[in-house]
């Protein structure tokens, strides 16, 4: 696993979901992978199953940012390959009017200023070596609108035009900026957390829809933009389940 030749990656958000996918694909795929999230138990087992290398970090933690910057400086020799940030989610379900401004910051802290904060921290190291990528993992919802989903979509749409803004500073630079909006992804926890932890209401959220993506699909249009020849910049891909035609129009079987 120290073959300088390999390419080297860091996922966050990986104790589940698309994060947790994303490193065995990328395993599978021949990278190093450094594995980040807050949960040392989720991280470990994860290391024992794909051979990733793992930190327990908070990401709206400028220190635990810092932390990560060194331990790429330290474990990649400072070289590395592709920061997947995958690290957000959605917390509430609330109108507008009616939503709680701490679940909006907490959208906003972990969607857009981890984010910001980690692709800070490791951009001298995406430059550094054979050039990098810097992949954002954002949502259709930060191409749309939808009752009940202000500060998710909100934020959202933030991350996706730091991404663009950032990839119009970057030309030039031998850094790929991408960009994966997925649609309907039935994870263990997206939905869970959304709902404050309803299960009811979280399994309402796919009830009768055929087959919604799963990590594995998102995972697999990670792989595939991360593995493109350097000259192509897959800016944005958007991916849906065949049920879901567009984000009010999903088609459920009674
Ligand atoms: C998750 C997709 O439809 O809940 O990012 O916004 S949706």
């Amino acid at each position: 696993t120290r073959d300088p030749q390999s390419p080297t990656a860091v996922v966050t958000g990986a104790s589940s979901g698309i994060g947790a996918a994303t490193v065995r694909r990328l395993r599978a795929e021949g990278y190093r992978v450094l594995a980040v999230a807050r949960r040392t138990d989720r991280l470990t087992a994860l290391a024992g199953e794909t051979g990733c290398e793992t930190l327990t970090a908070d990401l709206t933690d400028p220190s635990d940012v810092d932390a990560l910057r060194a331990a790429v400086a330290e474990r990649f020799d400072g070289d590395l390959t592709a920061l997947v940030n995958n690290a957000g989610g959605a917390f509430g379900t609330e109108t507008v009017e009616h939503g709680k401004v701490e679940d909006w910051q907490r959208m906003f802290d972990v969607n857009v200023l981890a984010t910001l904060r980690t692709t800070q921290a490791l951009l001298p190291a995406l430059r550094a070596g054979r050039g990098g990528d810097v992949l954002v993992m954002s949502s259709t919802a930060a191409r749309i609108a939808y009752e009940g989903g202000g500060g998710y979509t909100a934020a959202k749409h933030a991350e996706s035009v730091m991404a663009e803004t950032l990839r119009l500073e970057l030309a030039g630079d031998p850094v790929r900026v991408l960009e994966v909006a997925p649609g309907m992804v039935k994870t263990d926890e997206f939905a869970l957390n959304r709902t404050g932890g309803d299960r009811a209401r979280a399994e309402a959220v796919y009830a009768g829809v055929r087959e919604p993506l799963v990590a594995e699909d998102v995972a697999d249009c990670v792989a595939w933009m991360l593995t493109r020849p350097r000259h192509v910049n897959v800016d944005l891909l958007v991916v849906r389940p065949l049920a879901q035609a567009a984000q009010h129009k999903v088609v459920r079987e009674q």
